[in-house]
Order: structure tokens, then C-alpha cells, then sequence
């Protein structure tokens, strides 16, 4: 590749010294014969030695940020969803060649080989993710700066659908040989949980904490694209602070001694696998609270190394908050500072309001966190404490720029008084930080007019906007081999750190040429997806049909639902009128449900069975065709993203907070059929209208229906084809061996008020794929919107997004190497 890479003196860029280390390591660190060894023994063996070559820039990169005494951000989040590395690795070092040959010549399958990484999924959906490739970024950019998470030993689980319904399996994504990161023993804090408070005149005790657990820190190398600049993830695992009780193990009683290691060491076990609903249980509170007390005593250690006290540390250390998760955060630092660093109260304030920064993901309320003032009492009560003064100073303040007004200060208090007394931890974070920001200029503008209008009123210029992106380096340089070369082919290769280059595409949009080669390009692509559905569904679908495709978490805001009804309409209609001419379709569904949100499980099932019917249909032939995969993951969207040629992004306008999928396929050549909702909105601008299918009501609209009173029952009255579909639901057509399954989604539709408006938008949706189809018919016609979407992408790289961040935000500089 002819891009500025800035090669590294001790990298292997040579196929011979490459099997030696790959050989060395296969011997040595997995202690296999070449002869004896598994496909996993070297793929772990490659791991390493590829690794080996990132070591060098990363201790580089720590000591340039040391040397420099730049200003560090440190992400806190409760998720990263990172994916397989290795791949990733080798394309940021531009080693893939090398390493492709060193296996060859060692009679092992290279794609293969990449492919039995497993994902580190410590993450459920779009929050996780856009962590990964915010990191992706940070290193790509040179931005100082570190992830602080947890180490799951479980992470997201793996879905098997068995008989349509979906089974959760645990994921054992730590194999045997630690590959993934490096223990560091060495940067162990304890973090204290229970106990009681002690009060002496103003100073405040935290005496007799019991269960404290150990956090140990586990760190791996994120390497940047083409640069020798790295980043690094922090993330932390649970050990006990006694190995085994003694005397217990003493009096013979084995089991209860191993039972306190394993109950303290619980709290890094599991992910929890819910990104909607939030249930306030005690393990959650104990993670949010491990992963922050480790991380702020990492921070602090870090910064008194090289200053004398804490009086400036805002001046070089930005934390950032990735939604409500790491809040507790602000009473840890504030406890720090005054308890361990005696500051006084105020100056404890001012510092902590300069160091924090908060991203909001989500307005939807059953997914703002609160904490049960008694649960948190019991397990922090100095954290509480913190909490309380801190309101009651928050009040008064607030008391005086708005006098007389009671019920203002009960809507923006810490503490939610109604019922079983809560502390709102958005609001927390909302007065610790000095920037709020939603995550697309239509959420951000939303958030302030909802959920934090109240705040908007007291502090106007804290709350701003910053919109998501997605690396080109994983999504397309990575994704779709075949597409990155012929951009490369054509405009060069330097799109992959500036994706803005991409809009010289557009003029190519025009040459039949290019317009065949990008076409070539995507057939492979869906080639390569139905082989992969042919082998893990047994199902044959038609490459040169149009592949329609919604992958994303499921969840009755995101709408999968309002696609099943268009799917079984298209059902009726091509049975109705089977001699007219259908644009052959395959509608293609990926994505988990939390396991405890039924609605959402029953609508995998739905699917299912509705491909059951559907695709062993006769009279439809492959005129539609619909595919549930099993397991959505990264590597999986890796595979089915490029495939697409129509990508749904359906939510119910004002509830996508952005949407990062969205982003992904447009960059592959897939065109939108979407609301305006999230980041659709300003790909819609940078796009142009006509170069995707927008349809359904505004966010306005939507609330107007809410406000005005809304009746989905007459529109099932009134609406022939969706009366013909929703009766297939109610009377069991799907499930004729228990026809009162789907009884509850059609009551749900019809008689209890539509929730998310599906009946509402059907009609207007329907009649957008109806022109879907007119154009899939044109396939140049098709592929050259396809090809202005590509061009338009260059906004939505997450580079843009750090660099924001960076400068509105952050304060901070690039390193200099
Ligand atoms: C129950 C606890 C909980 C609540 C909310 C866990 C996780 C969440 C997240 C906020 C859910 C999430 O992933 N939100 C998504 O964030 C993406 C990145 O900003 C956006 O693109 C998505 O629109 C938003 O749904």
C-alpha cells in the first residue's frame, strides 16, 4: 500500500522472518508441534506474533504522552464492542500481505484462520460499538487518551434459534492461552463497598466497608491506521481480597471458603445483556461502581506521578462519560478530593466541574438510570452522602436564579421524591459536567426540549451536539475488500484517514465503467452472503435478488415489526397478482433480544414463522424470500453490511438516538429506507433526498399523534391490505399449532393505543418500497445512487466525530511522534 505509513524499524515486513515468529510462537507460547497443532493453536500463534509488532509503537506512544505532559481523556464506559483484532491489526500495520504469505507457505488458510477469532463483544448494540470505534479513532489521530472498562469474563451471549425461538448461550470468549490482553498485576486498587459513615465536625469517616473487592487491570494494545500512534483499553477484572477464608478453610468447611472469592469476583462475570429496560439490580450498581473506583485511582496515580498535588488537574486530564453508566464517577472524585486530598468542598466542586463531560444515548425513560436512594445507601453510603450535599447546594443555587418555584425544584432534583426515593443519575451528570451532548443533531435538539429542558433553562451553554461516526477503516477498508479497491483504483488510498475523499467518487458515478465495476463488486459481496446463509440455514437464496436488510438489536422502537407487516402485504399481493412482475426479494433479519423482553423474543419467532410459511411457499418461487441469522455480532455485520442493497432504518422518528448501522451500509453502497429520525436526518442532507427513500412521519408528527389522540384501530379499518395481514397474525395463520401466539402483537397494533405508531406509518411505507422496487429494476440507475451515497459519507467518519470532541470538548492535542 503506498499510504504514509510510518514503518517501524523492529516490524516484520518480511514473509520469512514472519513464519519463524509465527513458528516461534506456535512452540513456545502455545507449546505445539506445526504437526500437532489445531487451526486454533495458529490462529493464537499468529495473534501473538503479530502483537509483538505492535509493543514497540505502543510504549513509544506512552512515552511521547508522558514526555509531552499532554492532556489525557479517559472514556469511561461500561461497554466496548470491539470485534476480532487480529484482521484489524494487520490492516492498521498493513502486515496483511506478509502475515497472508508467511501462512500460506506454512499450508494454512489465512481467511480461515481470522475467522475462528472470537469476538470480544463486551457490548450489547450502538453504545458498545461506537466506543470501539471511538478508541479506533483516538489512535488514528493521535488523540491522548485511554478506555477504562471491565473485563467480562462473559460477554454479550451467543443466540442459537432453536424451533424460530431464540436460546441464550454463554459467551466463552477468553480461550484456554490468553491472547487478548496483558495482566498487570501490578496496578491493583481495592474498591470498597458497604459500611458506615463517621462524622468529625466537617470531616466525614467511611469506616467498616466490607465485601471490598480487588480490581486488577488488564490492558490492550488498540494500534492506529498507518500511524505508530496507539491507544490503549484498560479494562478491569474482579479478584478477591482473600484468596480463601482461612479459618473456614481450617474448620474443613471448603465450600464456604471458596464462596466469598467467588461471590466478590461476580461482579466482573457478566455483561448485562440489556441495552432498554432497566432493572436496578445490586450486581450492576456493584459494577458501575468497581469499574469508576479503579479507574479515577488509575487516573489520579497517573497524574501525581509527574504533578504535585491536584489543584490543576482539569488542565490535563478530560474524563468523559459514556451515557449515565460511569456517573458515579463525580461523588467518587469529589470523595477523593475531599476525603483522601482534603480540599475543601468548593474547591473539590470547581475541580470536578471542569474534568467531566457527558454523552446522552438514549431519551427513552425506561432507560435512564436511577438508583434506589436505599440500595445505593447501603452499598455507598459516603457516595450518597455526596449525593445529597451535593443537591441540597444544586437547590439552593437553583432557588435563586428561579425563586418561588416549588415544582421547578422538584422536577430537576437529584432525588425523585414520588414513591420509593430515587437518585437520578442523568441529572447528576447533567450539573457535574461542563459539556452535555446528544449524538445527532436531532437528539441533541430533542434532549434539550425533553428530558433536560429544565437544565436547558439553568445552564444554556453547557448542552450541544456532536454526531456520530463509524471507522472506515473496520466498516469498509476491512468489510469490503472488493469496494476499497476499486476506490483505491480510483481516487487512492488516502480516504481511509480522510474520508471526505470520497465525494471525488461522485464525477465516477457517471462513467458506465465504474458504475459496472462497483456493481461487480456488490454481487460478490451477496455471493459471498448466501453461501454463508446456504451454510448455516441450509436455505438457498438468489444473489441477484434485492437484498433488504434490517440488522440491529430488536426492540419495538426500531420497528422490525412494521418490516414483518410489508413483508407479509408483499406475501398477498404477489399471491393476488401472480402474474405481474416482482422484483425478487430476500428480506434478511439479524439481532438479539434481551432476555427478559418477551415482545421482543416474540418477534424473532414471528419471523421465523413467517419465513417458514413463506419460503416453503411454491407459488412464490425466490420472489421473496425472508432470512433470520442467528447470533448478530461485528463479524457478522462485517459480512452482511457489504451485501446490502437496501438498508432499514425504520425506528419511530424522535426515538433513534442516532443510529450508527445507518451510517455503515450507506458507506457499502446500500441505499436507506428510513424515517426521519437520529443521524437519517443528516445523511438525508449530505446524501441529497433523491438518493434515498424517506418516508412516515416527522418527530413532530409522531408527538402531534401522541398529543392529539391517536387511533390505530381505524386505520386497520380503513386500510384493506394491513386489515388482510394483521388478521393473519390474530388468527394464527403463522403458528397453526398454537394459533393464539401472535394474538398479543395484533392486540398490541389495534386495541391497545400502537405504541410506536407502526399503523400510522404502514401505508407510507408500503408505497416507498413499491418504488424500492421501480428502481432496483434500473440496476445502473440503482447503483449510481448507490455510488452518491458512497461520495456523501465522508461527515459520518468517526474521525470527524473525535476530532469534535477533541476540540469543543476535550481540549486536548494530538501527540506528536
Ligand atoms: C439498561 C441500561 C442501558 C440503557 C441504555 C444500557 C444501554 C443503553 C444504551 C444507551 C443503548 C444504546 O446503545 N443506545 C444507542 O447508542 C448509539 C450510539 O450513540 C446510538 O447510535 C443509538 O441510536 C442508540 O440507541
Amino acid at each position: 500500500m503506498n499510504l504514509p505509513f510510518q514503518y517501524d524499524s523492529a516490524a516484520l515486513y518480511d514473509a520469512e522472518l514472519m513464519k519463524k515468529a509465527i513458528a516461534n510462537k506456535l512452540m513456545y507460547s502455545i507449546g505445539k508441534d506445526p504437526r500437532a497443532a489445531q487451526p486454533k493453536d495458529w490462529m493464537e500463534a499468529t495473534f501473538l506474533a503479530v502483537r509483538d509488532q505492535m509493543v514497540e509503537r505502543w510504549m513509544e506512544t506512552t512515552r511521547a504522552q508522558y514526555s509531552q505532559d499532554l492532556k489525557r481523556v479517559y472514556y469511561l464506559s461500561m461497554e466496548f464492542l470491539i470485534g476480532r483484532a487480529l484482521s484489524n491489526a494487520l490492516l492498521a500495520l498493513d502486515m496483511e500481505d506478509v502475515v497472508r504469505t508467511a501462512l500460506d507457505e506454512m499450508g494454512v488458510d489465512y481467511d480461515e484462520l481470522v475467522g475462528l477469532e472470537p469476538d470480544a463483544a463486551l457490548g450489547n448494540g450502538g453504545l458498545g460499538r461506537l466506543a470501539a470505534c471511538f478508541l479506533d479513532s483516538m489512535a488514528t489521530l493521535g488523540i491522548p487518551g485511554m478506555g477504562y472498562g471491565i473485563r467480562y469474563q462473559f460477554g454479550m451471549f451467543k443466540q442459537r434459534i432453536i424451533e424460530g425461538r431464540q436460546v441464550e448461550v454463554p459467551d466463552t470468549w477468553l480461550g484456554s492461552v490468553n491472547i487478548v490482553d496483558f495482566p498487570r498485576d501490578e496496578v491493583c486498587y481495592r474498591v470498597r463497598f458497604g459500611g458506615r459513615l463517621e462524622q468529625e465536625g466537617s470531616s466525614v469517616r467511611w469506616l467498616d466497608s466490607q465485601h471490598d473487592v480487588l480490581a486488577v487491570a488488564h490492558d490492550i494494545i488498540i494500534p492506529g491506521f498507518a500511524t505508530k500512534s496507539t491507544n490503549t483499553l484498560r479494562l478491569w477484572t474482579a479478584r478477591s481480597t482473600r484468596e480463601i477464608n482461612l479459618s473456614k478453610f481450617n474448620q474443613g468447611d471448603y465450600f464456604s471458603a471458596v464462596e466469598e472469592k467467588n461471590l466478590s469476583e461476580n461482579v466482573s462475570r457478566v455483561l448485562y445483556p440489556d441495552d432498554s429496560t432497566l432493572v436496578g439490580k445490586e450486581l450492576r450498581l456493584r459494577q458501575e461502581y468497581f469499574f469508576v473506583a479503579a479507574s479515577l485511582q488509575d487516573i489520579i496515580h497517573r497524574y501525581l506521578s509527574t504533578h504535585e498535588n491536584l489543584d490543576h488537574l482539569a488542565d490535563k486530564v478530560a474524563i468523559h462519560l459514556n451515557d449515565t453508566h460511569p456517573v458515579l464517577a463525580i461523588p467518587e472524585l469529589m470523595r477523593l478530593l475531599i476525603d483522601e486530598y482534603h480540599y475543601e468542598w468548593r474547591e473539590a466542586w470547581a475541580i470536578t466541574g471542569k474534568v467531566f463531560s457527558y454523552t446522552n444515548h438514549t431519551l427513552m425513560s425506561e432507560a435512564l438510570e436511577t438508583w434506589e436512594v436505599n440500595m445505593l445507601g447501603r452499598l455507598l453510603p459516603r457516595h450518597l452522602k455526596i449525593i445529597f450535599d451535593l443537591n441540597e447546594a444544586f437547590l439552593k443555587e437553583v432557588a435563586l436564579i428561579i425563586p418561588n418555584d416549588f415544582d421547578f425544584l422538584r422536577r430537576v432534583s437529584l432525588i425523585d421524591e414520588q414513591g420509593e426515593r430515587k437518585v437520578r443519575m442523568a441529572y447528576l451528570a447533567v450539573i457535574a459536567s461542563h459539556q452535555v451532548n446528544g449524538v445527532s443533531a436531532l437528539h441533541s435538539a430533542l434532549m434539550v426540549e425533553s428530558i433536560f429542558a429544565d437544565f436547558a433553562r439553568l445552564y444554556p451553554d453547557r448542552f450541544t451536539n456532536v454526531t456520530n461516526g463509524v471507522t472506515p477503516r473496520r466498516w469498509l477498508a476491512l468489510a469490503n475488500p472488493d469496494l476499497s479497491r476499486l476506490i483505491d483504483k480510483t481516487i487512492g488510498q488516502t480516504w481511509r484517514v480522510n474520508l471526505n475523499e470520497l465525494v471525488e467518487l461522485k464525477t465516477h458515478a457517471d462513467f458506465p465503467l465504474f458504475v459496472a465495476e462497483f456493481r461487480a463488486a456488490k454481487l460478490a459481496n451477496k455471493k459471498r452472503l448466501a453461501m454463508y446463509v446456504a451454510r448455516t440455514l441450509g436455505g438457498v437464496i438468489n444473489p441477484n435478488a434485492l437484498f433488504d436488510v434490517q440488522v440491529k438489536r430488536i426492540h419495538e422502537y426500531k420497528r422490525q415489526l412494521l418490516n414483518v407487516l410489508h413483508v407479509i402485504t408483499r406475501y398477498n399481493q404477489i399471491l393476488a397478482e401472480p402474474d405481474k412482475k416482482w422484483q425478487p426479494r430476500v428480506v434478511i433479519f439479524a439481532g438479539k433480544a434481551a432476555s427478559a423482553y418477551h415482545m421482543a423474543k416474540l418477534i424473532i419467532q414471528l419471523i421465523n414463522d413467517v419465513g417458514i410459511k413463506i419460503n416453503n411457499d411454491e407459488r412464490i418461487g425466490d420472489r421473496l424470500k425472508v432470512v433470520f441469522l442467528p447470533n448478530y455480532s461485528v463479524s457478522l455485520a462485517e459480512m452482511i453490511i457489504p451485501a446490502a442493497d437496501l438498508s432499514e432504518q425504520i425506528s419511530t422518528a424522535g426515538t433513534e438516538a442516532s443510529g450508527t448501522g445507518n451510517m455503515k451500509f450507506a458507506l457499502n453502497g446500500a441505499l436507506t429506507i428510513g424515517t426521519l429520525d437520529g443521524a437519517n436526518v443528516e445523511m438525508q442532507e449530505a446524501i441529497g433526498g433523491d438518493n434515498l427513500f424517506i418516508f412516515g412521519h416527522t418527530s413532530e408528527e409522531v408527538s402531534a399523534l401522541r398529543r392529539d389522540g391517536y387511533n390505530p384501530r381505524s386505520i386497520y379499518e380503513n386500510n384493506k391490505a394491513l386489515r388482510d395481514t394483521l388478521n393473519m397474525l390474530a388468527s394464527g395463520f403463522f403458528s397453526p399449532t398454537e394459533p393464539e401466539r401472535y394474538r398479543v402483537i395484533f392486540d398490541t397494533l389495534v386495541n391497545w393505543g400502537d405504541h410506536y405508531q407502526l399503523l400510522a406509518d404502514f401505508e407510507a411505507y408500503v408505497a416507498m418500497q413499491a418504488k424500492v422496487d421501480a428502481l432496483f429494476a434500473k440496476p445502473d440507475l440503482w447503483a449510481r445512487k448507490a455510488i452518491l451515497n458512497v461520495a456523501a459519507m465522508g461527515y459520518f467518519s468517526s474521525d470527524r466525530t473525535i476530532k469534535e470532541y477533541a476540540d469543543r470538548i476535550w481540549h486536548t492535542q494530538a501527540v506528536k511522534l
